[in-house]
């Protein structure tokens, strides 16, 4: 074994992921590496993500770094912006700004026989020993197609790319959609609006929750005074969110409880039984990620505001027609359609060993082994790839989780241990058996549609606990591997 070498590293993405990836290779003393953003900033959703209302729906305790919380969250749920800063504030802290090159998409990545080339749509070019895409699940924006949308002459946005100087307030605003973002976007813009509607073609349940709690001051000074206090806050917060983790992935009086409490928020705050009648979704509670507020159905009884069921036909130059023939006249259209969640790093042109393209090794859907690599990508690993537990296990910890596997293979490739590694069929197969098996009883698989899904049916999640998902990515299992030296 030769002495330790250090590998170059290139990091697509300064999200969550990204900046977890690049903190672990610093840590585990690699420090040769580059973060290629193609945005304007770090964050990620958090960074393209700024429409009215945006709130984490995930405790601010749970939704931070392990190894960088946050004492003084101003929110129980924080706003965007704050957790964009969060994120910027850790990158500095860290000292990654130097590593960091904005505005670089990556438009190719190539496996050259011992590496990779990778290219920006600038033209730089890089070459790395690994490549991580950290690209981000709620990356790419979902624009419908809708008939007419080219006619429209009013002004036409999508949530994930708000633009802050659109006037919103006596304007007649349509918002289609009706997830997480509709349901916030809604709830903020409702106020000031002249008239809101509300487009929505499967009612979601919407769980109440004091969105808007503050975090008291003195909470911040005490837990900034004492650290270990404030690391035993997240690991309660981490401990607690093993029970829904439990909630959603195994049927049992637990789910039956949330659920329960779902029917209940929708009881209690729509009295007007017809109004109820049309927001009530034909499927389980918690079978589509769910939604949470404090404000919607407050905003949606508002005077100003109507809720619209019946299918859209056809957007016309002054508004939206409806399949009941009814024309609805805006200012204003708000896409609140979501994201396509299975492209990844697509459109980007990756390819891979003897010239397999993502598309082709992905041609019956995104996967990947652990969720991690895949099969024909040598030295490549994804974070939050393929079957990330987006809906049931907090976020940065199963980024760094997955950062920390990284780092592991990367270590043993600096001992000299191997020089290339790829992941085999056989074991992404077993894992891909394994994960639909226990998908069967998921709240996912209850009969809805919803993003988790991918085009060819698949549920695009991680039905498994924390526990094991930290034992999957603990140790690398070299026999799932092929390792092979230059010239060997
Ligand atoms: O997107 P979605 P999102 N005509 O895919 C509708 C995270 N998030 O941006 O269900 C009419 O959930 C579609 O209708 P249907 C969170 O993980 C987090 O809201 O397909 N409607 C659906 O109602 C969340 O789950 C926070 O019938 C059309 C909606 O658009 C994820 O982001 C905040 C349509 C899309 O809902 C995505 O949420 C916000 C059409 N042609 C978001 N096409 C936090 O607080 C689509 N729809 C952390």
């Amino acid at each position: 074994m030769s002495a330790s070498r250090q590998p170059r590293v290139v990091i697509i993405g300064a999200g969550v992921s990204g900046i977890a990836s690049a903190i672990t290779l610093q840590r585990n003393g690699f420090h040769d590496f580059v973060i290629l953003e193609k945005g304007s900033d770090v964050g990620g959703v958090w960074h393209w993500n700024h429409y009215p209302g945006l709130t984490c729906d995930v405790p601010s305790q749970v939704y931070q770094f392990g190894f960088a919380p946050k004492p003084d969250w101003s929110h129980v749920f924080a706003p965007g912006p704050e957790i964009q800063r969060y994120l910027a504030d850790i990158v500095d802290q860290f000292g990654l700004r130097p590593h960091l090159r904005v505005d670089a998409e990556v438009v190719a990545a190539e496996f050259t026989g011992s590496g990779w080339r990778v290219e920006t749509g600038a033209g730089e070019a890089y070459d790395a020993d690994f490549v991580i895409a950290a690209t981000g699940v709620l990356h790419h924006p979902a624009w419908p197609d809708i008939a007419g949308l080219d006619e429209f002459t009013g002004t036409v946005v999508h949530t994930a790319r708000w633009d802050d100087s659109l006037p919103t307030a006596g304007r007649r605003i349509a918002v289609i959609g009706t997830g997480s973002t509709g349901v916030q976007v809604v709830s903020a813009l409702q106020p000031k609006a002249r008239q809101i509607t509300h487009f929505v073609r499967s009612p979601q349940w919407v769980i109440w929750a004091p969105m808007q709690l503050p975090q008291p001051a003195f909470v911040g000074a005490v837990l900034d005074r004492l650290p270990a206090l404030n690391r035993a806050l997240y690991q309660a917060g981490m401990t607690g969110a093993k029970l829904f983790t439990d909630v959603v992935t195994r049927p049992s009086w637990r789910r039956r409880a949330v659920q329960q409490y779902a029917r209940l928020s929708l009881r209690t705050q729509v009295g007007d039984p017809e109004l109820r009648e049309r927001l009530t979704p034909d499927y389980q509670p918690l079978c589509k990620r769910q939604v949470l507020s404090g404000s919607y159905y407050r905003a949606l009884r508002a005077g100003n505001a109507e809720l619209v069921t019946t299918g859209i036909e056809a957007i016309t130059p002054t508004g939206i027609r409806t399949s009941d023939g009814r024309h609805h006249e805006v200012d204003t259209i708000v896409f609140a359609t979501g994201f396509r969640a299975h492209d990844y790093m697509r459109p980007m042109r990756l390819t891979g060993r003897d010239g397999i393209s993502i598309d082709e090794a992905w041609a019956k859907g995104p996967r990947a082994y652990r969720m991690t690599a895949i099969p024909g990508f040598p030295n490549f690993f994804t974070v939050l790839g393929p079957n990330s537990p987006t809906g049931s296990i907090p976020l940065h910890h199963a980024a760094e989780v997955t950062a920390r596997y990284i780092a592991a293979w990367i270590n043993r490739w600096s001992t000299g241990e191997f020089d290339t590694l790829e992941v085999t069929e056989a074991a992404t197969d077993r894992f891909g058996a394994h994960v639909a098996e226990a998908l069967e009883p998921t709240v996912w698989n209850t009969g809805c549609n919803s993003w988790y899904f991918t085009e060819g049916g698949h549920i695009d999640l991680l039905p498994f606990n924390r526990h094991t998902m930290e034992t999957m990515l603990s140790d690398p299992d070299a026999e799932d591997f092929h390792l092979s030296t230059q010239g060997a």
